[in-house]
């Protein structure tokens, strides 16, 4: 058994009884009560979901197993010659809570290297669909397409007893998670640049072989690695990571999860905003020609944006009430390796102007930038150019924390997922409305 799987059953070992005293002694401590507007209004707030490996405050930010964006990529082992980390470490430390030693951390690389073969199948089927298919549905087909592969549905049908649901999920999220960048990559060069994709190169990590194989030089390596730690895991309630969870729950295995995870990130207020940020963003400097952006314009644009009915993609959270510091992690980024780009100065000049025009606008709780007003920004300046693509970089980062998560929920026994319902009638009742 490989150190990250003996450290991950340890720490599963030890986690069991909290949650079995949890609710044998403590079952009936309320953490709050629920308002007819969070039932109507998307749950907002409700706090029921349990996860250990990441907690997400409106002011702070999301901190991963407890450590802030800065101090994740402080703590893990980094690649050599690399700003950042392995994304391999990343998965050692989401799953275990511990920072892996350089050693452990390329036990895993070597691990993910066993695992990371696409099936010729999963080729065929991209292939077979239309060019113009958008590759958010090439991405979710590839993984549901390798359900088959399933160790979890194999072994159930089998026969195997609860306390070892974690380790068929385990192994599934592995196999799914070290597959993901070759299939996203062969979905970029097959889509957008003539059908010549690029095979792996088994000597390179998990970031580093994914710029391989989409044909990007240095430093976009990196680029690749803080791009998928960044968008890893916010916590369960967003739609992707719910997703995933409440598909699980239902003991459907990684693939079946995964994939429904990604169509709900395919959604353009979660996910699919990194590519509207984009669209939004070269429609104004289309617009703009050779006229230098200014305040004014800016201002004009959003308050047109927000006239007729759309929302400014890439601005306001459901949770945060602060400037994303995922936002600022890419910002900070941009300022070291583009910082006179025309592209960054755009989107820096519409951070000054948007929480504003947002505020005044008077609807969004959150007037401040998220994840995705920054994205785009990076990936454009280093070539990739074709913004729908954007969002499977987001898909492939996502994995790493959801899949992660359903281990955990597989380890700990949690149940399937089944809220109440009410009809609009006993909403009325209880409000005391005739
Ligand atoms: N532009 C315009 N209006 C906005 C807005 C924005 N960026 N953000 C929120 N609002 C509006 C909402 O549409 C809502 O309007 P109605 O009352 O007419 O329905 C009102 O403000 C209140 O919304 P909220 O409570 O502040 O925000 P929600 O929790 O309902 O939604 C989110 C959160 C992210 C969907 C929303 O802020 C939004 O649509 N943002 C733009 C899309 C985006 O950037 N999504 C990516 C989020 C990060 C991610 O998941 O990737």
């Amino acid at each position: 058994m490989s150190t990250l799987k003996q450290t991950l059953f340890q720490k599963i070992e030890a986690h069991r009884p909290r949650i079995a005293r949890l609710l044998k002694e403590h079952g009936d401590v309320e953490l709050g009560k629920v308002t007819i507007a969070q039932a109507i209004g998307g749950a907002r707030g409700v706090r029921c979901l349990v996860t250990d490996i990441s907690y997400l405050d409106p002011y702070e930010g999301i901190r991963f197993r407890g450590k802030t964006i800065p101090e994740t990529f402080e703590a893990l082992p980094k690649v050599p010659g690399s700003d950042y980390p392995y994304v391999e470490g990343f998965w050692y430390f989401l799953l275990t809570g511990e920072v892996p030693t350089m050693e452990q951390t390329l036990e895993v690389v070597e691990d993910f290297k066993t695992r990371a073969r696409v099936p010729e199948y999963v080729y065929d089927l991209l292939r077979a669909m239309p060019r113009d298919t958008h590759p958010m549905t090439m991405f979710s087909a590839a993984i549901l397409a390798m359900q088959r592969e399933s160790n979890f549905a194999r072994r159930y049908n089998e026969g195997m007893t609860k306390f070892e649901y974690w380790d068929p999920m385990y192994e599934d999220a592995s196999n799914l998670l070290a597959k993901l960048p070759a299939i996203a990559a062969y979905i970029y060069r097959m889509k957008y640049k003539a059908d010549t994709p690029i095979a792996a190169d088994p000597t390179l990590d998990f970031g580093g072989n994914f710029a391989h194989m989409m044909g990007i030089d240095k430093p976009y390596d990196d680029v690749a690695r803080m791009y998928f730690i960044l968008h890893s895991d916010h916590e369960s309630g967003n739609v992707s990571a719910h997703t995933t969870h409440l598909v699980a729950s239902a003991l459907s295995d990684c693939y079946y999860a995964l994939s429904a995870g990604i169509n709900g990130l395919a959604g353009p207020l979660h996910g699919l905003a990194n590519q509207e940020v984009l669209r939004w963003t070269q429609a104004l400097m289309d617009r703009l020609g050779d006229q230098e952006p200014t305040e004014e314009v800016i201002e004009k644009a959003l308050w047109e944006t927000l006239n007729s009915g759309q929302v400014i993609p890439g601005y306001g959270h459901a949770v945060l009430r602060k400037t994303d510091p995922r936002y600022s992690s890419q910002r900070e980024f941009c300022l070291k390796h583009l910082p006179d780009d025309p592209l960054f100065k755009l989107v820096n000049m519409v951070y000054q102007v948007a929480p504003k025009v947002l505020q005044e606008h008077g609807k969004a709780k959150n007037p401040w930038p998220n994840v995705d007003a920054q994205s785009g920004v990076i990936q454009w300046y280093y070539g990739v150019k074709e913004y729908d693509f954007y969002t499977v970089l987001f898909g492939v980062g996502r994995a790493i924390g959801v899949l992660a998560n359903i281990v955990w929920d597989r380890a700990l026994g949690y149940p399937i997922e089944r809220p109440k319902s009410v009809t609009t009638e006993m909403l009325e009742q209880a409000a005391g409305i005739d």
